[in-house]
């Protein structure tokens, strides 16, 4: 049997986040499910020394490792260990960087055997098999000294046939946790918060993601499939608390109205953090949602003024946006705002839009990452690079992104992101703390925590 070590690297250069890695797990069922044997480390638990013990006491023959662009220098690191302590071990990497960036990948990392691009089971398990890489959709591989890019993998035609994602080889208990508040008896403080999908990929087009050009098109898992991981979790494993880490969750109306029914039928008492667009809830889906278990959900608003929206590919309106929040807010929906401060084109006065807009709605919390990212695989990085601003060798350097920052300093960028972050009038903040925390003392059933 093939020993197979799957391997989150030691977290971005920020610091890095720490949820269980579910591309990896998705990975670790189908290989499981076809006999290999299989452990998963996360290096965001047991930093690099614990990769580096991981390696040398499995003795893994393939190494398999998930990289997003700001930690790519890290899972590069981790090749490079391996191939150091047994030039045998083959080794794939996996995840949005190298799926975009496969033939610098390749052409500069003599380590790295394999790029495995996008959805990564059946790919992944063909390298385990050692069916011939000339005969594997999905994969870059190096013939001689020539890099060559197979055809596209047809993706899973449908997600219900992927074994589920092998939850019992993480130690959930381990990764911290991320909330704040009760909900219906769950201390969201203290209870892990579990990622899992209901679906993959996004219909939008956003110039600043990359999610349309790795995941194409939408696609969703049914209701009871999902509903089945749910209650294996809460059952077996004792998760109480959830994210929907997709990028739109209710694209499909009544896909997520079948969800909901499946989790209250099946009395799960779960909390559910979701993400999706404004442009996919109404009042009857939002309040079937709550009903389920959501106690927060994350719209991605991105900005306050039209104009900037239309640039950016973004198809919700600011109206829509604006009556999806004031929905949540009338029915005790918690919101996060994912809000890009510092576009291409941003003044004074799209800023003055976005500080308005979230004066009106109010939403709960915001979501900055700090300025815009230009990120591989994305529109906003075809244009940065025709202008000149940005070009692929960037990506050799230990810079872990790069902030678009043509038309403001650093400094400007700082000071637009705190106006935005502090829209709130004092005495508002020191309102919504007290009411945050007489919610958490209270333990209200069915309530949102705020
Ligand atoms: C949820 C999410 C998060 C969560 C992570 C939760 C979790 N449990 O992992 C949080 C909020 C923490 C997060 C953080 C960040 N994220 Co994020 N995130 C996502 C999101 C929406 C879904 C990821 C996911 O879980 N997908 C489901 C699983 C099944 O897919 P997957 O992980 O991609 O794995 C599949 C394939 O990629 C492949 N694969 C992956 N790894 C490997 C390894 C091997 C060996 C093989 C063979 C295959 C393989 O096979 C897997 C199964 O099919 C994606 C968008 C998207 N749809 O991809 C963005 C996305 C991945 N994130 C992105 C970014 C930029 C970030 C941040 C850098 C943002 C920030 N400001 O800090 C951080 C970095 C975190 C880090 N550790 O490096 C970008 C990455 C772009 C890039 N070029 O790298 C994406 C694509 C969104 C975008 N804007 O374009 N993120």
């Amino acid at each position: 049997m093939k020993r197979v070590l799957l391997v989150n690297p030691f977290g971005t250069e920020q610091g890095g986040f720490s949820n269980p890695p579910l591309g990896l797990l998705y990975i670790a069922g189908t290989l499981l499910k076809h006999g290999f044997d299989v452990r998963v480390v996360d290096g965001c638990l047991v930093g690099e020394e614990g990769v580096e013990t991981a390696l040398a006491e499995f003795r893994p023959e393939l190494v398999g490792i998930t990289c997003l662009t700001p930690g790519r220098k890290k899972a590069l690191r981790v090749a490079q260990m391996a191939k150091e302590l047994d030039r045998n071990i083959v080794v794939v990497m996996g995840g949005a960087h190298p799926t975009i960036m496969h033939k610098q990948i390749m052409e500069h990392y003599p380590f790295v055997d394999f790029v495995v691009l996008g959805e990564g089971e059946d790919t992944c398990l063909e390298i385990a098999q050692g069916k011939d890489p000339a005969l594997i959709n999905g994969l870059v591989y190096r013939d001689g000294e020539k890099v060559v890019k197979n055809p596209p993998r047809k993706y899973a035609e449908n997600l219900d046939d992927l074994p589920f994602p092998a939850w019992h080889l993480v130690d959930l208990k381990k990764y911290p946790a991320c909330g704040e508040g009760m909900f219906r008896g769950i201390d969201l403080a203290r209870e892990t918060r579990v990622s899992v999908v209901f679906s993959r990929g996004c219909p939008g087009h956003c110039d600043f993601c990359s999610t349309w050009w790795i995941w194409k098109g939408w696609r969703h898992r049914s209701a009871r499939n999902m509903a089945d991981e749910l209650e294996w979790l809460w059952r077996d494993l004792g998760v109480r608390h959830f994210c929907f880490a997709d990028d739109a969750m209710t694209v499909d109306r009544q896909a997520t109205l079948e969800l909901c029914d499946e989790i209250i039928a099946r009395k799960l008492d779960i909390a559910f953090f979701a993400t999706t667009r404004t442009d996919c809830v109404d009042e009857e889906l939002l309040l079937k949602m709550k009903e389920a278990g959501c106690y927060n959900i994350s719209f991605g608003i991105e900005t306050g003024s039209a104009r900037l929206l239309k640039q950016m590919g973004k198809e919700n309106d600011i109206a829509r946006s604006e009556e999806a929040i004031t929905i949540c807010k009338r029915i005790g929906l918690r919101v996060t705002a994912l809000l890009i401060i510092g576009n291409v084109g941003e003044t004074e006065e799209t800023l003055r839009e976005t500080v308005a807009f979230l004066k009106r709605t109010q939403p709960d919390e915001i979501g900055c990452v700090g300025g815009l990212w230009v990120l591989p695989g994305t529109k906003l990085y075809q244009q940065c690079r025709r202008r000149g601003i940005i070009d692929d060798d960037f990506w050799l350097t230990d810079e872990p992104y790069m902030i678009y920052t043509q038309e403001y300093s650093l400094d400007e960028l700082a000071r637009m992101q705190q106006r935005v972050t502090n829209y709130r009038p004092i005495w508002k903040k020191v309102v919504s703390r007290i009411r945050k925390l007489s919610a958490s003392h209270k333990n209200r059933p069915h309530q949102g925590h705020n």
